[in-house]
């Protein structure tokens, strides 16, 4: 693969005006007719050639203007196709065929067959395993698709767009024709067929268009997307409340497929979803799983403004769909749910997954400048960073300015293919704001620092605010000029209450937010009526690591009394990371109570405050991960003694509070009738961290045992496995459970892969030969994206200890799977091996191991391009 680059941008040769597709699927092959009305652009060289993009082609014909093409006038290879002596001016037509082998396609990108249902993954780069094309995203144009196929086989026949035609043909054949008169580029084309399952509904839109809403699912599981459905109209709803966005076609719909490389894809009125985002029930799926279907459903759905009506004008500016669109997603989520828990939730993920991204090896600018392999920038920075740019401007812009922006950017650009710059002037020209130096983030790789120091005189009751930023040269040598970022925070008496104050001078205080641009800037309050608490960074208004030194008998204080709710939780989690940081560093004898008595009763008495939301508690009794605290203490790292800090650390928090914890664990009885909303979830995840924390207390796997037995619904039977299998790994109640939980789940592939997961996360050395025997369970595949994510990524990803074995036999299995798993699908195997990106930070034997084997991995010979990419700048 060849070094893409932003700076080499430039147009088509060609215009394509639209297209005619025609799709034969057969028994083990397909025919693929593509009919292009084009012209050469004005400005064009007369001599210059068409050149396609192709992947893995072969072409079977080519006409222009309906006659055969001489040979010498063009040549095709597997990967492209050029046509020489174009006429110069005027339309004309190009008519290419080609043929696949859907059933061969292990990568899943183009057309494949999943389980005998044809569909089709055309983003970011699959169109082009169809038919030659102009495959990037600045190339809009109306398609027309006709699909024929064995009626028994394929009775459902579906592409983008609205339906125009369908008929009988010959032999038992059929075809049906779909019509999308929406501009759209080729990484939306989606087609699908096969023998599905409909449920089908519908939405009236504000404007009254009637639209006929489906989803398609494996036989007899149609029942399982009734939430999804109720999510679907649950997000348009949002959308026209929200953003004035309305729906644009007859028809939605939806496909649940089997095998599938990401979550899903938003293609213009055909979403393809993994079934893992589409089915549902109370016995197979966990609260999770419910809120994960409501985002990805709402996620796919918002994309039918940002990223389909506007999309990208190159694939440098995927994050103008993926950022905004996640965005927007998180807000219908805190609309549909509780505000202060999504942002928990957010926040946790970002710092699990964007930060280490941000500060190591792998690190790049939310806006890229260049890539090997598009696919491996469908990261979290694009995605989770790119939606704090955006609510970092929604902040800085308030609600009415930030409205103000996106109603300009839809009216703007709709129909287009944008850039990020475009999207900024918007917000600028919408409210008159100058946000160039905010425009950095999108530039600027890696986390900034942000410093606060506090000042309190008593003789004057002045109190001064320091902030200062900084951003270090990372991976990506990208810059480090300061950048506009907002900081809210607040100054809290004793009594919980905010101080009605503002700085007499220096920096502003705008509706709670500081809007900090230079390198350091100083508040200073007058009269503030004796030393406050510092509530600051709250709601985590920037993606920052914030360095305060604050007492912590004052961030307890905090987590009590702070009327921003999100800061509760902050405060005193950033305290437990930095504790529990610092602890890991000591030796293990001096490591038993790892945490202070203040700090215990902290987190025992929030759990136990029924005034308190129950879903807030359990996230407070969630302690930052095994990989979390690694990364705070960020070199050295030996995970052994990570894991034990964290063990102790919860044996404490487990004796002290067992009461409360026996009190909550009764108040949520094991028979309590399902229901998936936010707030029943709550209280599960209040009794099952309770639950967790009374086995710790009790030395005992006793009560997980039981309530595993007792479940009647999946989050209570998964909290109890899981329960059972991290803190009594090697219990015989633990492989009772496991044995239990696969005779009853057996049939349901996606039940199937939690199994799996549960099991591969387990901690203990001895783990990885347990794994390595599950590799030959009969249902057991590297073929089905979700079942090697389940064994081998929940492995590598969730699993320090025993990925992390100081003899580095994690490593070598992990590197051996990534080896076989790149023969079949690349984009699995290069996502996979993100697993060794903190190597860098392991004290020295583990350092050295990994090392070892990312070399040998990076010198294999028939690497793909994906993970080539990823082993080399992990080594980098
Ligand atoms: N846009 C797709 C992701 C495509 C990934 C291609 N490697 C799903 C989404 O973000 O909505
Ligand atoms: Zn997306």
């Amino acid at each position: 693969g060849q070094t893409v680059k932003l700076s080499d941008y430039r147009e088509t040769d060609f215009v394509f005006e639209s297209v005619a597709l025609t799709i034969r699927l057969f028994e083990g092959r397909a025919e693929i007719v593509s009919e292009l009305t084009l012209h050469r652009r004005p400005n064009t060289a007369p001599d210059a050639p068409l050149v396609l993009d192709g992947d893995e082609l072969r072409l079977i014909s080519i006409e222009m203007n309906g006659e055969t093409l001489a040979s010498d006038r063009f040549d095709a290879t597997p990967d492209q196709l050029t046509v020489r002596d174009c006429p110069a001016s005027g339309s004309f037509t190009l008519t290419i065929g080609t043929e696949i082998v859907p059933e061969d396609n292990t990568k899943l990108m183009g057309l494949y067959r999943s389980n005998g249902v044809w569909c089709t993954q055309c983003e970011a780069e699959g169109f082009r395993r169809i038919t030659y094309f102009y495959d990037r995203p600045d190339v809009l144009i109306p398609y027309r698709v006709r699909i024929e196929a064995d009626r028994q086989a394929a009775p459902v026949l579906l592409s983008n767009g609205n339906p125009a035609d369908t008929g009988e043909l010959e032999g038992g054949r059929h075809y049906a024709v779909w019509n999308d008169p929406f501009n759209k580029p080729a990484y939306l084309f989606a087609m699908v067929a096969g023998d599905l399952e409909l449920l089908s509904d519908s939405f009236t839109t504000s404007g009254g268009r009637n639209v006929s809403l489906g989803i398609y699912t494996e036989k007899g599981r149609s029942s399982q997307a009734v939430y999804a459905m109720d999510a679907l109209k649950r997000s348009m709803a949002w959308d026209e409340r929200r953003f004035g966005r309305e729906y644009d076609l007859d028809v939605f719909n939806i496909v649940a497929i089997s095998d599938f490389n990401m979550g899903a894809m938003e293609n213009k009125g055909l979403n393809v979803f993994n079934h893992k985002y589409v089915l549902l029930d109370p016995d197979t799926a966990t609260d999770q799983d419910y809120a994960g279907v409501e985002t990805v459903i709402a996620h796919e759905y918002f994309h039918n403004w940002t990223g389909n009506r506007i999309t990208c004008r190159d694939w440098f500016q995927l994050c103008l769909k993926e950022g905004l669109t996640v965005y927007r997603d998180q807000e219908f989520s805190a609309d549909e749910r509780e505000r202060t828990v999504q942002r928990i939730g957010s926040v946790r993920r970002l710092k699990s997954l964007q930060f280490p991204e941000d500060q190591g090896p792998l690190q790049h600018p939310v806006r890229p400048k260049e890539y090997r392999e598009i696919n491996n920038f469908y990261t979290a920075t694009v995605y989770d960073k790119g939606a704090e740019l955006v609510r970092m401007i929604a902040t800085l812009l308030g609600e009415e300015g930030f409205r103000a922006g996106m109603d300009l950017y839809f009216d703007r650009h709709d129909g287009e293919a944008a850039t990020i710059e475009a999207f900024l002037t918007c917000f600028e020209d919408a409210t008159g704001t100058d946000l160039s130096r905010f425009a950095l983030w999108y530039h600027q790789a890696g986390t900034p620092t942000l410093t606060v120091e506090e000042r309190y005189e008593e003789a004057s009751d002045r109190y001064t605010v320091t902030l200062s930023q900084s951003l270090e040269q990372g991976a990506a040598g990208t810059g480090t000029e300061p950048m506009l970022m907002p900081v809210r925070l607040g100054l809290v008496g004793p009594n919980g209450e905010d101080r009605d104050v503002s700085p007499s001078h220096g920096a502003e205080l705008l509706d709670g937010v500081v809007h900090l641009s230079e390198a350091n800037e100083t508040l200073v309050f007058e009269n503030v009526g004796g030393k406050p608490y510092l509530s600051v960074l709250r709601d985590f208004s920037a993606p920052v690591t914030l360095k305060h030194e604050q007492s912590e008998a004052d961030r307890i204080a905090l987590a009590r009394l702070d009327p921003n709710p999100f800061n509760r939780w902050r405060i005193l989690n950033d305290l437990l990371g930095e504790t529990l940081a610092a602890a890991s560093a000591k030796p293990a004898s001096e490591n038993t109570t790892p945490l202070s008595a203040g700090v215990v009763d902290a987190i025992v008495s929030s759990a136990g405050d029924d005034a308190l939301d129950p879903a807030f508690r359990a996230q407070i009794l969630a302690l930052p991960g095994e990989a979390e605290v690694a990364r705070l203490i960020g070199r050295n790292v030996d995970p052994d003694a990570v894991f034990e800090t964290l063990n102790a650390a919860r044996q404490q928090i487990a004796d002290t509070g067992s009461e409360v914890f026996a009190r909550l664990v009764a108040g949520a009885p094991a028979d309590e009738a399902f229901s998936p909303d936010a707030e029943s979830a709550g209280r599960r995840a209040l009794a099952n961290g309770a639950l967790g924390y009374l086995c710790l207390a009790d030395r005992s796997p006793q009560r997980a045992a039981e309530r595993f037995a007792r479940a009647s619904n999946m989050t209570d039977r998964q909290a109890a496995l899981t329960i059972l299998a991290f803190r009594f790994p090697d219990a015989k109640e633990t492989e009772d459970a496991f044995a239990a939980f696969y005779d009853r789940h057996q049939r349901d592939d996606l039940v199937l892969d939690k199994w799996f997961a549960i099991q591969a996360a387990a901690p203990g050395a001895s783990r990885l030969e347990k794994v390595n025997t599950l590799l030959s369970h009969p249902r057991f595949t590297l073929r089905n994206p979700n079942r090697a994510r389940s064994l081998i990524g929940s492995f590598a990803g969730l699993n320090p200890v025993a990925f992390h074995r100081a003899d580095g036999a994690g490593y070598a299995w992990v590197a051996d799977r990534l080896a076989e798993l790149d023969a079949i699908n690349p984009q699995i195997s290069a996502r996979l091996a993100t697993a060794f990106r903190a190597w860098r930070t392991l004290e020295p034997t583990r350092c050295e191991a990994a090392e070892m084997t990312l070399r040998k991995l990076a010198a294999m010979p028939q690497l793909s391009t994906d993970l080539k990419d990823i082993v080399d700048r992990t080594l980098a």
